[in-house]
């Protein structure tokens, strides 16, 4: 076996890229913010550079209530080389609307892929006042990501793509682990052939350095105000591990284990997984008015166990139905996707349980119907780029399935229902990955930052969990964790007033919470109109909100709101660790 596979690799490795091909792939961000240059109202200041903004933005086709500003910032393309070539970055602002103005803050929407400047348009009146509204909001595109350096691996029209075999679920058969880590092998191939050195260029360290450059053009007073979302998280902490004296306002929400990312062994990210996987079940039982599904299981137990058998019986027969687009296959990878991605957000739970009627009735027309609301069917669209990225600058190879086997066991034994099924992406997509970054951060993550970082982490997180957001917590010295006692990826998963109000104290007043502070959710699971966005009516019936909005209403909705519809605004798509946006 270990044989066999050697010579795969090798053989693919005999298939790489001429010069011409890498020189043809190497593709340069294209001009977006064409009139930058030529509208000086606002240069930056009186620094080196500055940026200089204009309120053309038509090639964003940006639909915000806000007024937008963008600009055009050139950066070294590749920071080993500086003087080389440049890299054009565009940027979106939405200007502070109360004075004084504090500064700017960036944000990132985790991923790796989502995109800065898509977040901002999209939350741009929820933000300003989720942080106060003395901010600037600052959006940029990671690299790889959308118009920064764009990184696809496969032909026009997508002529490459029948040369990946099917990529099942891990556990879905037990030949899946081998047809996975082949597929893996010849994506990794097929990815350095089409996109060669641009590859290396993507790296988180290199995105620190963009950010660097981006805040001593912005003329303030060079330091960095961040709001990181789940592998957001990860850029965040690596910069502040690279420059801590630039560190003034840092929010971590949803935390990646940075040093199991950076080694390649993440088996810490679905640890939650079970417990929030339970919780569908439980809460179910706990409120059969929104969920008649407990009308026909008197224990939660017995209803997830129904569950569980129900997707092993559909390994083995798969069932048709008819969807919008036709005949489908209802797969035991399919059905088993759509409840992880539900598990990003409890307010798709009570849905969800009305698509577990329609299943153990046979019918996935009904199931795939309501989940369409969260979970769009099988996609292959950028996880190319999510691997490029993470796998660039993670250390673990493999050169076989046995070599990847004690990996993936230990994955497996973090979460029974979806360590092997969803937490082993990374695992597989990097093992054989061909593209290093060519810087990648390797210090230790332990640092006084210039202002201590603030911490989030949900109690039930099924893919960042809280014991990540204390391990690099640990790390950084005055750095305080917040605890938001709820479900789903990040804290907008399940909104609380709390939680937005230390938000909003922490950007606004430079307040931090104290130590082992915990910020109770709202709404518990399973209520009506969990997540619309519309407080008002609600506000008696609200956990730890009820005596705060009641002595300021106004402010309690608009916060509440605030959360709810940048919730609201993100797509339940979600990747490894991201936000999606619609
Ligand atoms: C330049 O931008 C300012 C503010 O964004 C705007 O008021 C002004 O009309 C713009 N000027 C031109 C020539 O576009
Ligand atoms: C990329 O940018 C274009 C316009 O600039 C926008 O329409 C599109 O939604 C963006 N795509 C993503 C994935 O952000
Ligand atoms: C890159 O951009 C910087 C800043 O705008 C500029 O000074 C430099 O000349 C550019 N370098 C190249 C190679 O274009
Ligand atoms: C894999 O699937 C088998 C058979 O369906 C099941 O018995 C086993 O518990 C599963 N293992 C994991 C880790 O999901
Ligand atoms: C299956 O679900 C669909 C959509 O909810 C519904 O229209 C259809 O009547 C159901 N079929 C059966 C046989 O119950
Ligand atoms: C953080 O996680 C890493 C990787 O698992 C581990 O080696 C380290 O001991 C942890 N640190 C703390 C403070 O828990
Ligand atoms: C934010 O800070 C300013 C002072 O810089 C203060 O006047 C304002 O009341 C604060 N806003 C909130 C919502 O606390
Ligand atoms: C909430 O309760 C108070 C009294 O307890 C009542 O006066 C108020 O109308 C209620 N508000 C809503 C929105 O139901
Ligand atoms: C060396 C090699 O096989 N290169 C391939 C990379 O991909 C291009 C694009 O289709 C092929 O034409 C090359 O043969």
């Amino acid at each position: 076996m270990r044989a066999l596979s050697l010579f795969v690799a090798v053989a693919l490795d005999v298939l790489l890229a001429s010069a011409d091909d890498i020189k043809r792939a190497k593709v340069h961000a294209r001009d977006v913010c064409i009139d930058c240059h030529t509208n000086v109202s606002s240069p930056g200041g009186g620094g080196a550079r500055g940026i200089w903004w204009t309120d053309k933005c038509t090639k964003l086709a940006a639909v915000t209530a806000m007024p937008l500003q963008c600009a055009d910032l050139d950066v070294p393309l590749d920071y080993t080389q500086p003087g080389l070539e440049n890299l054009t970055l565009t940027l979106v602002k939405v200007a502070a609307v109360n004075r004084p103005v504090k500064g700017s803050i960036i944000f990132n929407p985790g991923g790796p892929g989502g995109s800065g400047i898509q977040t901002v348009i999209a939350n741009a009146r929820s933000w300003l006042t989720l942080t106060g509204g003395h901010y600037n909001l600052l959006g940029f595109d990671p690299r790889g990501v959308n118009n920064t350096l764009p990184y696809s691996c496969n032909m026009p029209g997508g002529a490459c793509k029948t040369l990946s075999p099917a990529s099942p679920l891990a556990n879905a058969s037990d030949v899946a682990i081998g047809q996975r880590f082949a597929a893996s092998n010849i994506r990794s191939s097929r990815c350095l052939n089409r996109t060669g050195d641009v590859g290396r260029l993507l790296g988180t360290a290199f995105v620190v350095r963009d950010m660097v450059q981006i805040i001593d053009a912005l003329n303030e007073d060079g330091l960095l105000r961040y709001y990181g979302y789940s592998w957001g998280t990860l850029l965040g902490a690596t910069f502040a591990a690279m420059y801590p004296e630039r560190v003034d306002k840092m929010v971590l929400d949803g935390n990646v284990n940075v040093h199991e990312y950076y080694s390649g062994w993440e088996i810490q990210s679905p640890i939650n997984m079970d417990d929030t996987y339970d919780a569908i079940f439980s809460g179910c039982v706990a409120t059969p008015t929104v969920c008649p599904l407990a009308e026909l299981y008197s224990t939660a137990k017995q209803m997830q166990s129904v569950v569980d058998d129900f997707l092993v019986a559909l390994k083995y027969n798969p069932v048709p139905y008819i969807s919008s687009q036709g005949l489908q296959t209802a797969t035991y990878g399919k059905v088993k996707t759509a409840i992880v991605l539900a598990l990003y957000s409890p307010s798709n739970w009570p849905q969800l349980a009305q698509g577990f009627i329609e299943m153990l009735s046979w019918n996935f027309t009904g199931f795939f119907d309501v989940a369409s609301s969260w979970y769009a069917g099988p996609d292959d669209g950028d996880d190319d780029l999510s691997a490029a990225i993470t796998c660039g600058e993670q250390a673990f190879r493999a050169d076989s399935v046995q070599d990847l086997k004690p990996l993936l066991d230990a994955i497996t034994a973090s979460s029974r229902f979806g360590g092997l099924d969803f937490g082993t992406d990374n695992a597989f997509a990097c093992s054989t990955w061909r593209q290093e970054a060519k810087e990648v951060y390797s210090g230790d993550f332990r640092v006084k930052t210039h202002f201590p970082v603030l911490f989030i982490g949900n109690t039930y997180d099924p893919v960042t969990p809280l014991a990540s957001a204390l391990n690099t917590s640990a790390g950084f010295e005055g750095s305080v964790v917040l605890q938001h006692n709820g479900y789903g990826h990040t804290s907008i998963a399940q909104p609380s007033l709390c939680t937005a109000k230390v938000i909003r104290a922490y950007f606004n007043d430079s307040n931090l919470p104290p130590p082992g502070e915990i910020c109770q959710p709202e709404l518990p699971l399973y209520s009506e109109n969990i997540g619309i966005g519309d407080w008002t009516g609600l506000s008696n019936r609200t956990t730890a909100g009820a005596a705060v909005i009641q002595s300021n209403v106004d402010d309690g909705l608009t916060l509440l709101t605030a959360v709810s519809e940048i919730a609201a605004a993100t797509s339940p798509r979600y990747r490894k660790h991201g936000l999606r946006l619609p």
